[in-house]
Formats: C-alpha cells, structure tokens, sequence
C-alpha cells in the first residue's frame, strides 16, 4: 500500500509549505495530524477514497482532508499543495530539515536573504551574510553549516540494531564512572522504532562537568557539535561489526531527582508528549522536562521558582498523578494508547521459549543441528524448530527434496541426543510467485513444522502478492509465513500487500505470522502487528538464527511486537511446549 505512503508525504510537504506561508496554525496542524494518522494506517486508503463518509469515521480525517485524499486518488495530485509549490521554492523543505532550524527562521532566509535551498544557505553561510539575522548568532549560524554538510554526507536513518550496539557501549561506559546515578537511552532508541535519528542520553550525576567532559572527548567522537552546561551533542564514527557509523548523540545531565520527568520528556515521542501536556493542564498541572507541578498561574518556570512538584522521581509516579496507568515507551506513539484503562500485558523478551526459524550447515547456517539445539536451550528454550531453505533458494544452499528426507533423519537422531529440548524437523519453504510452495505436499507432511516465506519477486504489485500470501497461509501444512513482506529496512520495500485481507486469511486458517526479529527486516512491522492483534490473528517472533548471536536479536522483535500491542498469549513463542506442539499440528495427523 505505497499510496498510504504517498498521501503522506503529501500532508506532511503540504504542512511545511504552509508553515513556511505562515498559514494558520490550525490549518498546519490538521494536515500534519492527517500525514502520521495515514502513516500509522493498515487501511487501503484507495479503497476508502471510494466513499467519503468512510474517510471521514477516521479520527483526525476531517471533510477538508477528505476531499484532499479523494483529489489525490482520482488525479495523483493534490490542487493545493501545487499551488503551494508554485508560491514557495521546494528547496526550502530541505533547509526546514536541518535540526533546531525552524519555519520562522526559514521563512526569515528566505524573504530577507533570498535563499531558497540548502546550496543558498551554505553560500550565505560562507559570505558571511546572515549573522546580523535576528536568533541567528554566530553560533547558531556554526551549528547549521556543521548540519548541513552532516545532512549532505549522510540522511539515512540507522536501523535500531546498529543504534542499539552504538548505546549499549555508551550506557555501559558511563554506567562504570563513580559520579554517575543513572544513566538511560531515551528517545526512539528507547520507544523500539526501527530506525533512529540520534540518540539521547541522560545520565543522572552530581558531578555534570566531568561527566559532559567525558562525554565529548569519548574515542569516537568526531565533531562536538554543541558544549553546554547540561546539554551537549556530538557526532560519532563507531564502528559496529566492522562497518563505520555515523551517529548523533545528545546528551543531557540531569538531577536524580527529576530523572522521571526527564526520562519521560526525552522519550518521546512529541505528539505523546503534547498530549501528556493538555492532560496535565486539564487537572490544573504543568508537566515539563523536570517534573509534574501545581499550575499556580504564575508564568516563569516552576522549579526555577522552588516551587515542589506533584511528581518528578519516577515515570510510573508522574503517570499514576495524571491518573494513567503506566505507558510502556512502545506505546508512545499517540496511537491510542490515552484511552487504555489498564497497563496491557505485553509480551516480553523472557515470555519467549521457542525458535522457529533457524538454519543450519545443512543450508547457509553457520551453526550444527546440535549446536543449534543447545544454542537455544542455554537461552532456556524448550523447543527449537530447524528450518532451512527450500530447493528454489539455489544460493542459500537450499535442499533437493532428497536432501531435505536425510536431514530430516538427522534432525530426529539429535532430537534423541540432545537432552533437555524438542528439536523440530522443519523447512523454510519459498512461497512461489503464485503463491504455491516450494516442496510438494507429500514431503511437507513429514515436516512437524512448515515456515512458508517469500524471498523473491518482492517487486509484484499488491493485485498479486495478496493472492500470492493468502494462498500459502491457507495452505492446510503451513503453519507460520515468515518476514512476509520481505522487505529490508533502508534498502528494499518488498511486497505491499493488502495487509489486512492477509490477516484475515491468517486468523481464518490459523496460521501465524511473523515478526522477523532480525534489524535489517523486522516485517511485519508494528502497525501491520497492530492490526494483526485487532483481527485476533497469532504472531510468531523469530531470530531467523543463521549464527549464535542471531538470537540476540530478539529484543527487536518484541520491541516491534511491544508497538504492535501484541499481549504475551497471542505470541505462539510464549507456549508452553505442549500447547505449542498442539498448535503446530495443525492438519497433520
Ligand atoms: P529520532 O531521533 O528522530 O529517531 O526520534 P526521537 O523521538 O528520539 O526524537 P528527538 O531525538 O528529536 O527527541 C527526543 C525526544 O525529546 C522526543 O521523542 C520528545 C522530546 N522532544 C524533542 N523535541 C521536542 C519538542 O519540540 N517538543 C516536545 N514536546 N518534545 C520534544
Ligand atoms: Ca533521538
Ligand atoms: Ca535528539
Ligand atoms: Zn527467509
């Protein structure tokens, strides 16, 4: 469903566009509200655009944007926002990009220096020609040329694995040093989005000085991009399993007595923030960066006056006064989550007991059948399915239907060696262009447990790769589709099916689909699991383990099952070994 994707992006240009007109706000925010709820959809907004009133039951869809949505559908355009670039140079969408850079100060280059892209603003930067601006000190102005050439060099957003390894090193570091409390990750990292902008560290400490010290003139530091008292940014090149990163770090030292409001503020996101907000205003509270205070009318900052706040130590404190039960960062999204009653019961990374996607020698795994059974059962598992590739995966070794016979002997021979774990004779058998699989029926039902996954022709248009997928999860042997969109993160869309009759089929025919755990895929995505766990389908989350450390992935499939709100009880993994052996059963006799 790219055209979800496409509208989009048009309400969020047409937002910039607006702001740059310096449009009334609320026109601003309406289209901005309209771009994130279409992004967050698994409806097919081309569907809907058949009928208006459909578009308009959505909240945050009102008549206005509607027709926008219904224009866009007939006509691949949208009237206004031509009209808008007509007015306003499209450069300028790339200078609003640039951090701390925002629509008044863009608007200001713009009308009374003449620039109109970011190729302008560096000649302007250079000439020297906007210093005399107003807010546009020479050290806002050194901030925006170190942006710029940051922006040039590199805009892609780092998978979460890669940012993961990146604030593992730097908790750990700062964890060791004596004058620190605390210290977090926040921000997306923390929220489990599947791509990071920078990173934000708090860290809790008496002595800010040595800490922010530390902090900039850490071995992989490139450029310090800002040295405040309690704020610095810097940039990193890291290395992260052989390959140079570059990534952004904030920083911000912090009182243990406010480390709650803080952790809260800088973990985001901004539009669950800005709800947190109105709430506190309706009861009469302010809730900034440093806790949750009386609103006493007063204007000027309530802990700069002394004033005690109502809570401030811990987030769950800070939630239970604003008469919420405590929002786990997965769930900040402004996706709901306001209206929940009660904490939900996610599913968490040691609710997981079984693998049901992993290769071997037999294919292109690194690992021994019996390596991998103990792999898993040293990660308290009590089963582990072998599943490696089907005869058509030619490069990734896959298995002659001869071979697989064999393999599937071995597999049950070490299932009698390895004490302690139920080893499962498996496949990952390709789902073919038309949906058909690749092994015949016969060999499948010698299989205990079948892994159908689409690997090639990732580029067919939605009118075939919904029948394609529906045809192998109604497929009475398949038990789980894995990473079904086969999409990879930055690099390939993969298929974009319509993702809610795939569900459908899915919860029909009891067959689950997976969360591919592995960074580089984690497809499904969260608003695909979102819609997954409304249609009470199941959900797998598996490490896809070519190698060991292949498990160690699985915190990013939970974190992805976490913003899908998947509960621990829909996740097949979460079974006990019996219930999960029933399941996967199926229509085998
Ligand atoms: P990213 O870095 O693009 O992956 O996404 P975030 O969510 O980490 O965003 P970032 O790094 O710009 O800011 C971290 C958090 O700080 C963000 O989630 C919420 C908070 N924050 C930052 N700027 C604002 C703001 O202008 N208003 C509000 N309410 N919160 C903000
Ligand atoms: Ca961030
Ligand atoms: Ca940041
Ligand atoms: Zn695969």
């Amino acid at each position: 469903m790219s055209l979800n994707r496409e509208l989009a992006d048009c309400f969020e240009q047409i937002a910039d566009l607006l702001e740059l007109t310096e449009a009334n706000s609320f026109r601003v925010s309406a289209h901005r509200r309209a771009a994130r709820v279409i992004a967050d959809s698994t409806e097919d907004f081309a569907a809907l655009a058949e009928d208006k009133k459909s578009l308009m039951a959505i909240e945050g869809i009102g008549q206005k944007v509607a027709d926008k949505i219904v224009e866009y559908v007939h006509t691949e355009k949208i009237a206004e926002r031509e009209t808008l670039l007509e007015e306003v140079p499209s450069g300028l969408l790339d200078v609003l990009k640039i951090p701390g850079v925002g629509p008044k100060t863009v608007r200001l280059l713009w009308q009374d220096r003449g620039v109109t892209c970011l190729a302008d603003l560096e000649q302007a930067i250079e000439d020297d020609t906007i210093t005399d601006l107003p807010r546009m000190g020479a050290k806002t102005v050194e901030n925006m040329r170190k942006a710029i050439r940051f922006a040039s060099k590199e805009t892609e957003r780092i998978p979460l694995g890669v940012a993961a390894s990146i604030a593992d090193v730097l908790v750990e570091r700062f964890e060791k040093m004596k004058a620190v409390k605390r210290v977090v990750c926040a921000g997306s990292l923390r929220r489990g989005k599947e791509t990071i902008g920078d990173l934000d560290l708090l860290i809790a400490t008496k002595a800010p000085d040595e800490v922010s010290e530390t902090f900039r003139t850490m071995p992989e530091v490139e450029e310090v991009l800002a040295a405040g008292a309690t704020k610095s940014s810097v940039r990193l090149l890291a290395d992260v399993d052989g390959r140079k990163r570059r990534m952004q770090v904030d920083l911000r030292v912090i009182e243990e007595a406010s480390f709650g409001a803080a952790l809260m503020y800088f973990t985001g996101s901004k539009q669950h923030n800005v709800r947190l907000r109105e709430r506190a205003q309706k009861q009469k509270l302010t809730l900034n960066e440093y806790g949750l205070f009386p609103e006493d009318g007063e204007g000027a900052a309530p802990q700069k006056r002394g004033v005690k706040p109502v809570a401030a130590k811990s987030e769950e404190e800070i939630y239970a006064a604003l008469e919420l039960p405590y929002i786990a960062p997965e769930l900040r999204e402004d996706r709901g989550e306001f209206d929940l009653s009660a904490a939900p019961r996610l599913v968490e990374v040691q609710h997981i007991k079984s693998e049901l996607h992993a290769h071997t020698t037999a294919s292109d795994g690194r690992l021994s059948i019996e390596e991998l059974a103990r792999e898993a059962k040293a990660r308290g598992f009590h089963t582990i399915a072998v599943t490696d590739h089907s005869k058509s995966q030619t490069i990734a070794g896959g298995l002659s239907p001869e071979a697989l016979r064999k393999h599937i002997a071995a597999i049950r021979r070490a299932n009698e060696t390895v004490e302690g774990i139920a080893i499962l004779a498996g496949s990952e058998v390709d789902i073919l262009p038309d949906g058909s699989l690749d092994y015949d029926d016969d060999l499948l039902a010698e299989l205990d447990v079948v892994v159908a996954s689409p690997h090639w022709s990732l580029k067919q248009d939605a009118a075939k790769a919904t029948p394609r997928l529906i045809r192998a999860i109604e497929h009475p042997l398949v038990n789980v589709i894995g990473h079904p969109t086969g999409r990879l993160i930055n690099r390939r869309e993969g298929l974009t099916p319509d993702i809610r009759e795939v569900i459908a089929a899915a919860k029909e025919h009891d067959t689950a689909l997976e969360i591919n755990a592995h960074w580089m895929r984690l497809d499904l995505r969260d608003i695909h699991v979102r819609a997954a766990v409304e249609a009470g389908a199941f959900i797998a989350i598996d490490c896809d383990v070519h190698s060991a450390s292949d498990f160690e992935n699985i915190r990013f499939g939970v974190a992805t099952a976490r913003r899908g709100w998947l509960p621990k009880d829909r996740c097949v993994n979460t079974w006990t070994a019996a219930k999960l052996a029933k399941w996967l059963k199926k229509n085998r006799s």
